[in-house]
């Protein structure tokens, strides 16, 4: 298979124009993708291109990550049935150092031949002057043009600003300059961006008399409809601080059996036998959910690390086996980090009833005890049926949390405080 084959393998390829698999056969290639700092993070949705990126990498080429500094002030209407609300510059400057430590984590800068490059178009789209940018670049779109593009027609309705509606002139341009300065022949990015990348390409025809390529990924849906974008409730962001690895692997463990062979393909780096392997497993024996497994340990150990990919998997079983004595500090703030948490001080022994009430698990004392005689409720993952038990230092984790669950799924954070 050679890279565009594969990526076609692994359900990479939506659209691509002309001569673009001729010119990756041809020899390596400098390509890039861009992302917009419009939040603190890239999250999954982000990381298809990404990973992509790498694999076009491993086979030779040399990947460009351009973070959007100049773009993300202005604002993509791609995808959006909304105007965006601006940022302020100096929160687009946070986070475009944020995404350059996250795409540098993901990227390999140390190839011999084909390192990988960083840039921020802030550096040359911040000198542009309006003037020469209207004379120079505007001359080559006509509005009918930009009208045609889905990002503006779908917006006709709603409304869309002057701001938004330049948007693609601007990403255009970028694909220009990267071509100048890198001799940049390839664009990638999702389905979405389609618009923004053929417009770069015309731009490069008419101002250069070159061709320049692109393709795009189908953006991720999940079988269940869940949806991925940065501003989705429930995203699943890369930075650790935003969603932790553990967060982040439980998410791949939950994917659907329908969708968790494409997701080996999309975003491991196993080979197709394996995956055919983990196919099989998914039909003969989906209780075992080794094809989430696997699928969970790789993606978080490329995303975060090998270590927070073992701590996740630890928190994981401890979780699942009830053997919560098991875990660090360090494991019991990551696996419990999204759940409510309370804080008990200056007490030495307190009787599980009021504990129940004071951390807001059972709403009153007559509820703590009808809890705890249905036997809903367990501490530190044992079940508790008796109404007179008290904790004391003995009972917690880590020497300073419990950890409650009434029900089956319902998790409450004590840190106890002596
Ligand atoms: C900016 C300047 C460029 C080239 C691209 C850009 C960013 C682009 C954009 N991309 C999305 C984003 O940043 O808005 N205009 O959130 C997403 N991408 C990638 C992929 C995706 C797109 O970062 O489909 C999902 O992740 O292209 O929505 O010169």
């Amino acid at each position: 298979m050679d890279i565009l084959e594969e990526l076609a393998y692994r359900e990479c390829v939506f659209q691509q124009t002309e001569g673009v698999g001729d010119r990756l056969a041809k020899g390596p290639a400098n390509i890039y993708l861009g992302v917009d700092p419009t939040a603190p993070s890239m999250t999954i949705g982000n990381l298809i291109p990404v990973i992509m990126l790498r694999r076009l990498q491993m086979a030779g080429h040399h990947p460009i990550a351009l973070v959007g500094g100049g773009t993300g002030l202005i604002g993509d209407p791609s995808g959006k049935d909304q105007e965006r609300k601006l940022n302020p510059a100096a929160v687009v400057a946070e986070n475009t150092s944020k995404m350059r430590d996250e795409l540098s984590r993901m990227l390999d800068f140390e190839a011999a031949s084909n390192p990988a490059s960083l840039v921020s178009n802030l550096d040359w789209l911040g000198e542009i002057k309006m003037i020469e940018f209207l004379r120079d670049v505007g001359k080559h779109f006509s509005i009918s043009y930009m009208l045609a593009k889905e990002s503006v027609s779908s917006r006709m309705e709603t409304g869309i600003s002057y701001t938004e509606f330049s948007y693609m002139i601007f990403q255009a341009y970028d694909f220009l300059e990267l071509y100048r300065r890198y001799y940049c022949e390839v664009q990638i990015g999702g389905s979405d961006q389609w618009g923004n990348i053929t417009a770069g390409i015309e731009l490069i025809r008419r101002e250069l008399g070159e061709s320049a390529y692109g393709f795009t990924n189908a953006l991720l849906e999940r079988s269940d409809g869940k949806k991925f974008g940065k501003s989705e409730e429930g995203a699943i962001f890369l930075n650790p601080e935003l969603t932790s690895p553990y967060q982040f692997y439980q998410w791949f463990i939950n994917v659907p059996d329908a969708d968790v062979v494409k997701f080996l393909k999309i975003f491991t780096f196993l080979e197709p036998d394996a995956i055919d392997e983990l196919a099989k497993g998914v039909e003969s024996a989906p209780e075992m959910r080794e094809a989430q497994r696997v699928l969970a340990e790789e993606v978080t150990a490329f995303v975060h690390s090998e270590e927070a990919a073992k701590r996740a998997i630890h928190i994981s079983e401890a979780l699942f086996y009830g053997n919560l004595s098991e875990l660090s500090e360090q494991e019991v703030e990551e696996g419990f980090s999204d759940v409510p948490s309370h804080t008990l001080s200056g007490q030495s022994e307190i009787g599980l009833i009021d504990t129940l009430v004071e951390a807001g698990v059972s709403s009153s004392k007559r509820q703590a005890r009808e809890d705890i005689k249905a036997g809903a409720v367990s501490v530190n993952g044992e079940r508790q049926t008796d109404l007179g038990l008290s904790l004391t230092a003995q009972d917690t984790l880590a020497g300073k949390f419990v950890v409650i669950r009434r029900g089956k799924h319902k998790y409450f954070l004590i840190r106890w405080e002596r």
